[in-house]
Order: C-alpha cells, then sequence, then structure tokens
C-alpha cells in the first residue's frame, strides 16, 4: 500500500521510539482529516505488537509542542490510574502514548511531529448513539475521564487554543463581525434574523460562564470534543472502552464536555439539517446523558455543575451556533463548508437545537 511518508520516513520516525525494533508492516489509516495515522506492526514489545504512529500537523496544531506536554500528562496519568486499579482493562482502557529512547514525547519534523501510541485492540469507532443506552453509555465514558483527571497534579496544562469557551468573547466576535461586514454578508435578512435569534439567547448562553465566574465551579481538565465518535467501544457489545482524540484536552469546564455530548446527540438531525422542523431535543436522550455522566463524574461535581447541566447543552450548541455565523458573516474562513451558505444553515439548526433544548429540557 502506499503511504503519504515514505517508508524510510516513517521507518525513522518509529526507530527513535524503539531502536532496532524490525517493522513487518505498515499500513495508512485514511479516516482522520487533519494528522497522518500508521499502524506499524513489530514483534512483540511488552505484550503489543501493533503501535499507532502519527505525524501530527504542525499548521493546524502550531504550539504542538504545549499539545503533547499535555497528551503526555494524561496518558501517563490515565496509566497509573489504571494500574492502580485491580479491575480495569488495562490494555484497552486509555491511549497510551510511549516516549521515545530518548524521554522525548516524539519526534520533531519538517513534515510533522510524530509520536506513537500503543493500538488499543478490539475496539472499534463509531458514528452515531442509536438508543438511549448508548448514549448513557458514552457519557458515562466521558464522565469517568473527568473524574479520572480530577486530581492531576500542578502545573496547569497549556490552553492550546486561548479563549476557546469563552462564550461572551464569542459573541462580542459576532457583534463586530456583523459591524466590520467585509464579506458584504452582514445584511442579508436571514443572517440579520439570526443574529437577533441569538441575542434572544445570550442570558442562556452564559449563564454556565458566569456561574463558573462567580466561583461555583472550578476549572477542570476537559476534553473538548466530546460526541460519540471520539470514544471506541467493544465490536462483541457496543460498550464503551477508550475516550479518544486527547489533541484539544486543556484547561476548562465540566459543562464544556457534557454540553457537547448534549449538541452531538440530543436531535437525531445532523448539525447542518437544513430543515428545522425536523430539529428537537430529545427529553430522553438527555435523561439518559445526565444519568450516564453524573453516574461517573457525580462524586466530583459541584452542586452548580449539576444544577447547571442542561444549561451546558444550551450554551455549547448557542457557543458553536455563533462561531458559525460569525464565520459565515466574514466570508467561511474557519470551517471547512462543502456548499454555499453552510455555515449560515448550521447556524439556523444550531439555534433552532438551542431553543427546543431551552423549551424542552429543564433549564436553571
Ligand atoms: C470543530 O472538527 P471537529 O468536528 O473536531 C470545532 C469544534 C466544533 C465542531 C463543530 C478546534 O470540531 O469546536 O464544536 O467543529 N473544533 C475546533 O462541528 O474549532
Ligand atoms: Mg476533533
Amino acid at each position: 500500500m502506499a503511504t503519504t511518508h515514505s517508508l524510510e520516513t516513517i521507518r525513522n520516525a518509529f526507530a527513535a521510539f524503539f531502536p532496532g525494533a524490525p517493522i513487518l508492516r505498515v499500513a495508512q489509516n485514511l479516516g482522520g482529516h487533519i494528522n497522518q495515522t500508521y499502524f506499524v506492526e513489530t514483534r512483540r514489545i511488552d505484550g503489543c505488537r501493533i503501535f499507532v504512529l502519527q505525524c501530527v500537523n504542525k499548521h493546524v496544531f502550531p504550539n504542538v509542542l504545549g499539545l503533547m506536554d499535555n497528551v503526555m500528562r494524561i496518558s501517563e496519568h490515565l496509566e497509573r490510574k489504571s494500574l492502580a486499579d485491580p479491575l480495569a482493562d488495562h490494555k484497552r482502557d486509555h491511549l497510551h502514548y510511549l516516549r521515545t529512547a530518548d524521554g522525548l514525547p516524539g519526534v520533531d519534523s519538517d513534515a510533522g511531529f510524530w509520536r506513537l501510541y500503543r493500538f488499543v485492540p478490539h475496539a472499534e469507532g463509531r458514528l452515531q448513539a442509536e438508543s438511549p443506552a448508548e448514549a448513557r453509555a458514552a457519557a458515562a465514558a466521558f464522565g469517568r475521564f473527568q473524574a479520572l483527571l480530577s486530581d492531576m497534579p500542578p502545573p496547569r496544562l497549556v490552553e492550546t487554543i486561548p479563549h476557546f469557551h469563552d462564550t461572551r468573547r464569542r459573541y462580542e466576535a459576532l457583534e463586530r463581525a456583523f459591524i466590520e461586514n467585509r464579506a458584504g454578508r452582514a445584511d442579508e435578512p436571514e443572517a440579520r434574523e439570526l443574529l437577533d435569534g441569538f441575542r434572544a439567547l445570550r442570558p442562556l448562553a452564559l449563564s454556565v460562564q458566569k456561574s463558573f465566574e462567580r466561583g461555583e465551579m472550578p476549572e477542570r481538565i476537559t476534553h473538548n470534543d466530546a460526541k460519540y465518535s471520539n470514544i471506541l467501544v467493544d465490536p462483541d457489545d457496543g460498550r464503551p472502552v477508550c475516550v479518544i482524540d486527547l489533541d484539544t484536552c486543556m484547561p476548562g469546564l465540566s459543562l464544556h464536555d457534557f454540553g457537547d455530548l448534549m449538541r452531538s446527540m440530543c436531535a437525531e438531525a445532523p448539525e447542518d439539517e437544513p430543515d428545522v422542523s425536523k430539529i428537537r431535543a430529545r427529553p430522553e436522550i438527555y435523561e439518559a446523558l445526565a444519568e450516564g455522566f453524573l453516574s461517573e463524574a457525580g462524586g466530583v461535581l459541584t452542586p452548580a455543575e449539576k444544577k447547571f447541566l442542561p444549561n451546558g447543552g444550551a450554551a455549547m450548541t448557542l457557543e458553536v451556533g455563533v462561531r458559525f455565523l460569525t464565520d459565515y458573516v466574514e466570508g467561511d474562513h474557519y470551517f471547512r463548508v462543502l456548499k454555499p451558505r453552510h455555515n449560515l444553515v448550521r447556524a439556523r439548526s444550531q439555534l433552532a437545537l438551542a431553543r427546543s433544548m431551552a423549551d424542552n429540557l429543564p433549564m436553571a
């Protein structure tokens, strides 16, 4: 099979981790949009024969060293926790990143930053939860992830994307985009209508951030891309085994992750559903997510975090809707668009979902 990088490049990168270990086979994973991923088979090392070698895209992640510092610390923390738990499924329950023979988190090169983790056996990714039970299990997996990271020793993780979930600032950027009107789209009636819609729900969008500012909820380590496709499940019974994609893990609020779970799972329609009559927040999915999340994270969450659970979903949905509309008005620079007005359609669907959450879920 032809690979994006030459076999020699792959060999050199792998040799930094395991000097002298033979490479028996290499296969490329063509799934990801950002990083290049290879499965490298070697002789058995510490009970593992297949390793995942990745070349991290430095254009998307300019602070790759900060990112890798976060990833290694999380991986090593989860490793310690897993080893200390006699019931843990140690080979599958966390991404196990390895250091190079020199003790570094990987190898920097012009092509990108090479890193390596152990292949997670007997586990697969799936796009969508098919039932409340699957939603519940996924939320439990992310709740557990957060609980396990709640006692990570200092220093604070690097904020690899500063102000990522600063909802107030996202609203300010939206207002600015309409004033600056760089792409000539700010006067379109539908864009203005959406702007008014987002403005009307601003208090709900900011309710989580304000609770944090009142000191009711702590900063935690959060995943920041909490969705069903970011867990691996056991192919036999569909149960989650491992949370993946640690690249956006950084300081954040618990409700950012819970909110992303709600945003990505409460509606049956996709994020860019053009027909808003199909968008409905399903209370039974919210209930399942809350139950699952609390079953694992309930012990570490503060009363305000529990009280504001539904608000988390509305806040994350409004925040990303505001980002889609901002990007539309600015001329589609950030989110990849597949058709004209795609970001406008996404903004509209997110506003509809947030409204449905506000109407049908028990907001604080
Ligand atoms: C981006 O590309 P993806 O799906 O992992 C975005 C998220 C948004 C999401 C909306 C780093 O994530 O914040 O919620 O699109 N990630 C970044 O689909 O901006
Ligand atoms: Mg992602």
